[in-house]
């Protein structure tokens, strides 16, 4: 509905348009000419012709894609009846017991979200998403939800493929009615990475649900339950959504030496603390995939005696057995557990949704799921993730070595290419021994962002200097570290089970004092009339509310989003091979400029650079050539 003016917009057609609609949606009153469109287009599409997509390294011009095959599905059939008609038929908390009362094991598909996170740096664009949305909700409406948002994806959409994140949950909200749509929340940190005033918390559990979200999974990077409250109570208070809190699992609670601060009465408290506060269901986050199938054995069993809310298991295949761990878990009563399709799940993506599925067959909890049509989505995928090739870790295969370093999934896609941006490209082994050092000098803490993210800060640090945890104690006052460990260690991240070790924190901080309470305490309610005011005063096309609460969470990304769209418009319209690769002479492609009009355009040729250093790159564009001069950075 975004791409539409106020006149064709369906609460303004239904006569339903009310002041604070029209208000919170200036984009509406746009009344751009259509043909710029096409001309943003080509000259989107002969800049990356010209200078390449600055986020492709390395590009192979020898690649050639297959043509993805999305399942076939009846455009005019009914949604089936799914969990979201359900839920809204029960209620959320009759919903829960029903979900309980269920002896069948449930699923939600991480494909849209943890899935391509955890494999391919969270590049995966909303249309790749979108095609197959639809069908996927007519055929598979038994799963519990679709994980579709939040984590790393809302930073990414904006930062790197430059498309509205708020746009990509209202096109799958309107693919995907009767499906629950489950969203990774970051506490007190939202999609960000530090502490925002309690009032914008708000607010953005507000509009995410306003937009599309009916489940709210919320963690803290440090299993601080202090900092879920606002959060949970937004969702609790604010929506009919369900609010699932997270206990982030970490070390081995089963091996004697590890368990000192992370054992079973450690998450049993944490758990009985979650359901205190009223969460609705008990999502056990297993972020890097330590949890060993004896240990959810026991962790499941127990669990279930100590809450009387649904557990939902979320786990990372990176070690390679977390079937195994599921297979255990369903057995000890877990309700629901987080899969990916096939051909984005395995090493640190979920476990294989299909195979999960082909597992139950037999097992008094399979839930009948049609297998011969998850396989063809997988298929899809398995052509859409080549066109994402530059994005790949190079992980071959699963690794034990995560039981030592515990890297969260999330991560690992990440921090090669970060170690080679820092020179660390052959130190990569280093580097995770590093995490590992880090992790103990913090005094052990949970890693799931932000906090994994000031641990690899750290393990870059120690690495590219050369230091080992003793030089870091004993030579520290004279270092100086980086920014993000500095504020860990002054509490702006929240407070770990029994604190960070005096000393290492008082080497980082150099006298200056640790904060013990909540960091947002200190940060003052934002005054939302004035600054949406202003806001639309700098950012004046296109900016509704929802644009506001993605320049609150990040001002400089939404400032070059915003840039870039006013350039080259709406990008992700673009396909994506065109989108990160350009166009081959007499390469043509279709492109679905808006509803119901395509055009079509072709790439004649591209001239040498001139004496200014502009080349011209001439196209066909629905059968009539268009020239685009373009400066050659090269
Ligand atoms: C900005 O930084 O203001 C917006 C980024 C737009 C970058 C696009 S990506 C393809 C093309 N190649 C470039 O070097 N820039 C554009
Ligand atoms: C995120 O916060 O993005 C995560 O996926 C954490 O596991
Ligand atoms: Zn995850």
């Amino acid at each position: 509905g975004f791409l539409l003016n106020v006149m064709s917009h369906p609460i303004f057609q239904r006569g339903e348009a009310r002041v604070s609609f029209i208000e919170s949606h200036p984009e509406l009153f746009n009344f751009r000419k259509p043909q710029d469109r096409s001309t943003r287009v080509l000259n989107y599409l002969a800049d990356v012709i010209v200078n390449g997509n600055p986020e492709v390294k390395k590009k192979d011009d020898s690649k050639v894609f297959r043509t993805p095959v999305v399942p076939t599905f009846d455009q005019y059939a009914p949604f089936p009846n799914g969990s979201r008609n359900r839920m809204k038929e029960l209620g959320r908390d009759d919903f829960s017991k029903w979900v309980l009362d269920q002896k069948c094991v449930l699923y939600t598909d991480t494909t849209f979200r943890d899935g391509h996170q955890s494999l391919l740096a969270t590049r995966v664009r909303t249309q790749d998403l979108q095609k197959v949305a639809e069908g996927f909700a007519k055929s598979h409406p038994e799963l519990f939800s679709m994980e579709v948002w939040g984590g790393a994806t809302f930073d990414v959409a904006m930062r790197f493929l430059y498309e509205s994140p708020w746009k990509r949950l209202a096109a799958l909200r309107e693919a995907m009615p009767n499906m629950l749509l489950q969203m990774l929340f970051r506490g007190s940190n939202a999609v960000g990475y530090s502490a925002y005033p309690d009032n914008l918390i708000e607010k953005f559990v507000e509009k995410s649900w306003e937009t599309g979200i009916d489940v709210f999974r919320i963690f803290d990077s440090l299993n601080w339950v202090e900092a879920m409250k606002v959060s949970m109570r937004a969702v609790r208070e604010r929506t009919d959504a369900i609010c699932e809190a997270a206990i982030c699992y970490t070390g081995d609670m089963l091996d004697p030496n590890k368990h000192k601060k992370y054992n079973l009465q450690y998450y049993l408290d944490l758990a009985r603390q979650l359901e205190d506060e009223g969460a609705h269901m008990l999502a056990i986050k297993d972020m890097a995939g330590l949890l060993k199938p004896l240990a959810a054995d026991v962790l499941v069993r127990e669990l279930k005696q100590a809450v009387s809310i649904p557990v939902h298991l979320h786990t990372h295949d990176t070690a390679g057995i977390q079937a195994a761990t599921y297979l255990k878990a369903i057995d000890a009563g877990v309700d629901i557990v987080d899969c990916a399709l096939g051909a984005l799940s395995g090493l640190t993506s979920q476990p294989n949704f299909n195979s999960v599925v082909a597992m139950m067959q037999g097992h008094e909890r399979e839930c009948p799921s049609n297998l011969a049509s998850l396989n063809a989505y997988s298929n899809y995928w398995e052509d859409v993730r080549e066109y994402y090739y530059p994005f790949e870790s190079g992980m071959k295969a699963g690794s034990a070595e995560v039981y030592d370093n515990e890297i969260p999934g999330g991560q690992y896609s990440n921090l090669r290419p970060q170690a080679i941006a820092t020179g660390l490209g052959d130190k990569f082994e280093t580097l995770k021994k590093n995490y590992s050092v880090a992790n103990q000098l913090f005094g052990d803490i949970v890693k799931v962002t932000p906090s994994s993210k000031v641990v690899g800060d750290m393990a870059i640090f120690m690495t590219a200097n050369n230091l080992t945890a003793d030089d870091v104690l004993k030579k520290g006052d004279s270092l100086s570290f980086p920014e993000s460990v500095k504020e860990l260690m002054k509490g702006i991240l929240g407070q770990p089970v029994g604190g960070f070790p005096e000393d290492v924190q008082q080497v980082i901080l150099k006298g200056e004092e640790p904060i013990t309470g909540r960091p947002n305490e200190h940060l003052k309610p934002i005054d939302f009339d004035a600054d949406f005011a202003e806001f639309q005063k700098k950012y004046p096309h296109n900016s509704g509310f929802e644009d506001y609460l993605s320049y609150q969470m990040y001002a400089k990304v939404y400032d070059e989003y915003y840039k870039a769209n006013e350039q080259y418009g709406d990008v992700s319209i673009i396909p994506t091979p065109a989108f990160f690769y350009g166009l081959k002479e007499n390469e043509e492609i279709l492109i679905n400029i808006e509803e119901g009009k395509n055009i079509l355009v072709r790439l004649l040729f591209k001239s040498e650079p001139d004496e200014f250093g502009m080349r011209t790159i001439t196209f066909e564009l629905n059968g009539q050539s268009r020239q685009v001069q373009v400066r050659d950075k090269s």
